[in-house]
């Protein structure tokens, strides 16, 4: 058993050698987005942002287009850590303005730099794509601080102000938009009082180190991206950005020295209701492990909610698909069986009009056999006077012969006269036929 226990400590320790990061979900995101109505979890979107399923866009390559994205929970640790995935470019070989990353007092509003309001109180991380002061050295990276006093001339890239910067190409030329395989990285960090700069720009594992500058920022600050485009466009895109901090985020409120009476009927101010739950878990052990643990399970159900929204989205698609398909097969019998009977159709007056030939065929028949008997009766009429007339004359033998042959020759037009209409009226039947077939 003592055993058993001096393993867990030696994990133990070994878990906190190994990383004594603390990923922090309030002040992150990443694919899949667990989404709102046109946010994410923790996160408030506007302007020109448009969140799709693999990757975040504040912008496309469109004219005087402004994005933003900002972090509605404050940053409640000293140090911290950021990494973020990225795109800034386009199919053109040049694009503006560039996208800031922002750790700021309050959260400011659309504005004129990069997207955001200008006279902000805080820290912002310019990477500047457009040349503006045509000094050859975008696209740059610079940080500026700002105690919402000073304007910010975007004609003079940031240099007034910047306390930290370098020359780094991290835009991506001939970029179409929603191919992410090799999206630029960037590790943003302020430790200690010095802010620290890294940047991945193809999304090779190359890393370069942009700047390191000692600088004050204020604890408590909104994290925000923005982006801008101006008369030159770029699509700005961002994949996932992660915050780490180095301490557990409840350890930067303050324990009152005093405890502090509170009266029921008094009404509690906005600063002290956030400050509770903190204090609670001081007073308290493991409430804290417990509310973190509920937090967890919380974006673990909201991540198996969204992932089951796309797989119902992705069988609804099929059902579509299954259901056009077999809409598709009908429509199209229903033609082959119009065609078909549009045919039996011609067929049926094809007959019609054989039978009204046929009874045209029977009818001149009728007719020319009509005629025929009046000849045959005239000639039997002409054959008997001359029978009789014979007789009178000379002898009978010789007459009989001569009137079998008369009838032998009128049985034989009758014959020739049917053989010949028959088969001409059955070689146009058969011709009317394979016209139709
Ligand atoms: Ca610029
Ligand atoms: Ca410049």
């Amino acid at each position: 058993m003592h055993v058993l226990w001096f393993f867990v400590l030696l994990q133990t320790i070994f878990a906190i050698n190994v990383d004594s990061r603390y990923h922090q979900l309030r002040h992150s995101f990443s694919p899949p987005y667990v989404r709102g109505d046109s946010s994410i979890l923790y996160w408030s979107a506007s302007g020109s942002t448009l969140i799709n399923d693999e990757y975040i866009s504040l912008t496309r390559a469109e004219r005087s287009q402004k994005g933003q994205l900002w972090n509605t929970r404050r940053v409640e640790s000293k140090d911290w850590e950021v990494t973020m995935r990225f795109v800034v470019g386009s199919s053109s070989s040049w694009g503006a303005d560039g996208l800031a990353i922002w750790y700021t007092k309050e959260r400011p509003n659309e504005g004129s730099v990069f997207g955001s309001e200008d006279r902000w109180q805080g820290l912002g991380v310019m990477f500047d794509t457009f040349d503006n002061d045509q000094a050859g050295e975008n696209p740059a990276i610079y940080a500026v601080m700002n105690d919402g006093q000073t304007t910010y001339d975007a004609s003079l890239d940031g240099k007034h102000k910047l306390f930290a910067h370098c020359v780094l190409n991290f835009r991506t030329s001939n970029y179409e938009p929603n191919s992410h395989k090799y999206p630029s990285q960037l590790r943003l960090s302020y430790f200690d009082g010095v802010l620290h700069l890294e940047v991945d720009s193809r999304g090779d594992h190359n890393w370069e180190n942009c700047f390191s500058a000692s600088v004050t920022i204020e604890t408590g600050g909104y994290f925000g991206i923005t982006a801008a485009t101006g008369g030159v466009t770029d699509n700005h895109e961002i994949v996932s950005f992660n915050t780490f901090t180095y301490d557990s985020p409840d350890t930067v409120y303050t324990v009152p020295s005093q405890p502090q009476r509170v009266e029921v009927a008094d009404p509690v101010p906005e600063k002290e209701i956030e400050r509770k739950p903190s204090n609670l878990a001081k007073s308290l052990p493991g409430v804290d492990a417990f509310m973190k643990d509920v937090e967890s399970r919380q974006v673990q159900f909201s991540v198996a909610l969204t992932t089951r929204f796309h797989e119902l989205g992705s069988k609804m698609s099929e059902m579509d698909k299954l259901t056009n398909n077999a809409l598709r097969e009908v429509s199209t019998a229903v033609l082959d069986l119009n065609d078909k009977i549009e045919v039996s159709q011609k067929n049926i007056d094809v007959l019609k009009a054989d039978l009204d030939s046929l009874s045209a065929v029977v009818l001149s028949l009728s007719k020319t056999l009509e005629i025929v008997q009046k000849y045959a009766q005239d000639a039997a009429q002409v054959t008997e006077t001359h029978y009789r007339l014979n007789i009178e004359k000379s002898g009978e033998h010789d007459s009989l012969v001569e009137s079998h042959s008369w009838g032998f020759w009128i049985f034989f037009i009758i014959f020739q006269l049917f053989f010949w209409i028959n088969l001409l009226w059955g070689r146009s039947v058969v011709e009317k036929r394979r016209r139709f077939d």
